[in-house]
Order: C-alpha cells, then structure tokens, then sequence
C-alpha cells in the first residue's frame, strides 16, 4: 500500500544507531511490501487521468503537480509501472485519478517509463535497487572545501552511479570561502583529476560571497538538476540562491552532530529562470547498486594506460607483482586517492 511503497523510498539517516534502526524498520516494511495489495498491471491509461510529476513524498503519500493544482496522492488498489524497483520516486511522471469526494486527494495509476535513475542498493540485506530521484538530467555532486571536508571516494560513487543512471555529472565544491586565498590552488590541483582528466565540469562556490554561483546557475537553467551530496555541505543554500521557494538550511553548529540531517526528503524546486533543482538530503555512504567488478576498471579511466603495463594481462591491481598501476600510485602520477576508492569499491563488490 502508498504507506509502505513510500516509506521503503525513504532517504537513509546518517548516523550508526540510526542506521541500524533504519535498517531494522526497512527489513519490517519490505516484509510488509510483499503482501501489499497493490498490484502492477500494464495498461492503458484510465479515463479521467490527469498527468502529473511526483515533487516530494508527503508523509506515507506522495505530493504530485499537475498543470493546474497539486494533489495529495495515495498509491494503492492497481498501478500500472514499467519498471520493477520503487514504484514510485521523486521526478516520476505519473498520472493520477482525482478522489471523487475530495478535491486534493487522487490516486496515482500510472508511471511512466523513467528516462534516468539516480539509484543505490537499498538499505537492509539483499541487493535490492532502490531510486532516489527519477528524470533529472544532471547530477551535481555538491561537496564542501571545508566543514565537512571531502572524499574523493564519495565522488567516485556518485560518479558511477551517475554512469549508470544515464545523468550528466557536475561537481561543485562549495564553501570555499572556508580556504584562505593562498591554499585554494591546492585544491584546484587536487580536483584537477575530475576536471581535466575525466572531463567533468568542477565548480567552486560560495554561498558567503557568491562566487561561483553566477556560473552554477548557468549550469541549472532550463535543466532538471539533482543536487546530492554529504549532509551539511550547503545544497539547499545554493538552491536558495537561485529559486524562490525557500528550503530550510541547518545550524552551522550542527557540523558536530553529523547523524541529522535539515533536508529530510528528495523535493522538487522550480529555478527563478526557470529549470528545476532537485534537493535531496544529505548521506554519508552510498551503496552502489548492481556493479560488477569486471565494470569496475571502466569507471576508472585514468588507470587504463598505466594498466597496459601490469605484468599480467588480468591483473586486478590489488596483490599482484609487478603491477604498473600500484607503481603509478607510489610514484603519484596516479591519485592516491582515487587507487583507494577503487580498491574500496572492489572489496565491496567482490565480498
Ligand atoms: N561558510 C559557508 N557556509 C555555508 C556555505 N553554504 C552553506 N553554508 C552553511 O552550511 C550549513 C549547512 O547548509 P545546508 O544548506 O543546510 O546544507 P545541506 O547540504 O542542504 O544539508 P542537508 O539538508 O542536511 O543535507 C548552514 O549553516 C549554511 O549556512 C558556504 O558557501 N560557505
Ligand atoms: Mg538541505
Ligand atoms: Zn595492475
């Protein structure tokens, strides 16, 4: 039933406890899931429907815009969906069917094929796909110079999860007005991996001084942007930038109680010149979804040449002598950094 379809959706909290209480009560309502009374069925679509897009979960219930109004929706009786994992997600395009009794309540009948997927492996055992967002375009890694500082590992997760959804990356690094003048080439250099070897546009910015965000708006407009990244690091400030629908924003002295998070749920936001970000809140890990350790090397694309050397054609780059890529690490022409979320991403594939 919606209740349970959307709680399973849910973001996952940050912190341990919570995790595993997460965990627990996902277990508890993926059992309730598969006795849900809601069947999929294909078909076409019922007369009377309305199309609509999912804008943000609204208790167990989903909130959809239509052209007219938005509707508070329920997901339940026969759903048609082309897809097998989270019926429905934020971004869908669905259409609904208005409650004959009350004005604002409808139900959602229908989703349409979705065009991209920002997805991870969803919370609890199993290997279980769950989407977060659906149908954005891009997807900007917003990640922080300072407070919290970043992890190449966690960027290297949203790119291939990027990869595999089909969304255009971008990577925005914000508070930079943490970094003084003298030390923030140091991190133009230590970016200069994504931005000049992979070809994925790096941004900096502030929220304090504005820069950077003339340039980032001219990346959102006219486009649907997902904004994701660690709690704290200032997506719904930037985002407040540039709309005017108000998101709230955390305290600054919660960088130091890292299990809350502000924003609580992935929400739609129209841009002032036009475009839509989508506000997501923030996590700390991010569990791929479906990746094979043969698809691995793939996503590492700066290895490639140096590998061409490894003494063995099938090394793995991880014990075996006489690997080219482990000498390029030492000798730095490959990013530590980067060597370390590969091997990270492998251990996890491969257990
Ligand atoms: N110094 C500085 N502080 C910033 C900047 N951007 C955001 N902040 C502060 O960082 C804190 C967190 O900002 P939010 O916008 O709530 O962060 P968020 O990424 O949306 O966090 P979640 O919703 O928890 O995922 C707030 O206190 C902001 O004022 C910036 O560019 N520079
Ligand atoms: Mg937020
Ligand atoms: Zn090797």
């Amino acid at each position: 039933m919606a209740k349970r379809i959307h709680d399973y959706n849910d973001a996952q909290p940050e912190s341990e406890e919570q995790q595993l209480g997460y965990r627990a009560r996902t277990r508890e309502r993926a059992k309730l899931l598969d006795r849900t009374s809601t069947r999929v069925k294909r078909g076409a679509i019922p007369e009377g429907a309305l199309q609509g897009t999912v804008m943000r979960p609204l208790g167990p219930r989903w909130l959809v815009a239509t052209a007219e109004s938005v509707w508070d929706c329920s997901v339940s009786g026969i759903i048609d969906v082309p897809h097998t994992s989270s019926l429905v997600a934020v971004g869908d395009t669905v259409w609904i069917l208005p409650d004959q009794r009350d004005s604002a309540v409808a139900s959602i009948v229908k989703v349409e094929e979705r065009t991209t997927v920002l997805s991870r492996k969803a919370a609890g055992r199993g290997k279980k796909e769950q989407v977060l967002v659906a149908n954005a375009e891009q997807l900007c890694i917003v990640v922080a110079a300072a407070q919290p500082d970043y992890k190449k590992r966690l960027i290297d997760r949203y790119l291939i999860a990027a990869d595999k959804g089909e969304l255009a990356p971008l990577i925005v690094i914000n508070k930079i007005d943490l970094i003084p003048e003298e030390y923030r080439q140091d991190f133009v250099d230590d970016l200069r991996i994504y931005s000049e070897d992979l070809g994925i546009p790096v941004l900096f910015t502030s929220v304090t001084t504005g820069q950077g965000i003339a340039e980032l708006e001219q990346h959102l407009v006219a486009h649907t942007s997902l904004l994701a990244g660690p709690s704290g690091v200032g997506k719904s400030s930037l985002i407040n930038l540039i709309s005017n629908i108000p998101q709230a924003v955390g305290e600054i002295s919660r960088k130091y109680d890292k299990g809350r998070h502000t924003t609580t749920a992935a929400i739609v936001i129209p841009l002032r010149h036009g475009g839509i970000a989508i506000d997501t809140p923030g996590i700390r890990e991010f569990a791929l979804w479906e990746l094979g350790a043969d698809e691995l090397p793939f996503y590492f694309e700066e290895f490639a040449p140096v590998a061409e050397h490894c003494r063995f054609n099938s090394c793995t780059h991880t014990h075996e002598p006489g690997c080219a890529v482990k000498a390029a690490v030492e000798e730095g022409t490959i990013d530590e950094e980067r060597y370390v979320s590969y091997l990270n991403l492998r251990a996890e594939i491969i257990t």
